[in-house]
């Protein structure tokens, strides 16, 4: 088949799927890879809401998202048997990423990520992630610290106070045991750690002992706090596949 009937092909598939689904494609890029075929969505405010996206939309099977431009494409498999050409994509300076397990989910490195926009103590956030199979999130490297508070966390709307609101519960604690940080719910012990200039209360070393659950903040470092303080928190599951 040439590189015309091929191109037909595809804008007739992306079309009709794009009435049939009313998903309001604003472009299409023309360029593919093997049996993939990306698809504009439109520009996005974050990597979470291009994965939203993604997950609304039946056909995507993976999406690709750029920082610095905010562009979003979602990424429909052809698995018709048609034979692409070797030509690579013109999608430059993106990040690729797997569509999330269900919708609102991300995936990021074999984990999935839920993040709980309303505000909860962190026992109840715990339940919240419990309620669906999951944890409060556990960060074992930098690179999951830093891609948590990039998704998740930072905000235009973030007050200059970094303490102050764009933070998340963890599952790090250390109730049991003052100054024994742990992952809930394993209790495993805290082998990595970001913590925030002068935290765990470093400055307030008496207040540590009403400190005693663990937020991200919105520069991927951690802080201890009252775990009756109400705060977004963000849920993580292993990828079932
Ligand atoms: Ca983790
Ligand atoms: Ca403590």
């Amino acid at each position: 088949m040439n590189k015309t009937a091929i191109s037909f092909l595809m804008i007739f598939f992306v079309t009709i799927h794009g009435e049939q689904r009313n998903i309001c494609y604003s472009g299409v890029d023309n360029k593919h890879t093997n049996s993939s075929y990306a698809v504009f969505y439109q520009n996005t405010r974050s990597i979470l809401s291009c994965g939203v996206q993604c997950s609304n939309d039946v056909c995507c099977v993976w999406f690709i998202y750029n920082e610095t431009s905010k562009q979003c494409f979602g990424v429909h498999h052809m698995d018709n048997g048609v034979q692409t050409s070797k030509e690579s994509t013109a999608l430059s300076n993106t990040i690729h990423y797997r569509k999330g397990c269900e919708s609102d989910w991300i995936e990021f490195k074999g984990h999935s990520y839920f993040f709980g926009k309303h505000t909860a103590i962190w026992s109840d956030a715990k339940m919240e992630c419990k309620k669906m199979c999951s944890y409060l999130v556990n960060i074992e490297d930098i690179e999951e610290a830093e891609w948590l508070s990039t998704t998740f966390l930072k905000k235009d709307e973030c007050s200059t106070n970094i303490f102050n609101g764009c933070t998340s519960w963890t599952g790090g604690n250390d109730l049991n045991a003052e100054g024994e940080y742990v992952w809930d719910p394993s209790n495993t012990t805290m082998v990595f750690t970001n913590w925030h200039t002068n935290e765990p209360s470093l400055t307030y070393p008496s207040l540590a002992t009403t400190r005693d659950c663990i937020d991200i903040l919105r520069n991927g470092k951690w802080n201890d706090r009252p775990c009756l303080h109400l705060n977004s928190f963000i849920c993580e599951k292993s990828i079932d596949f």
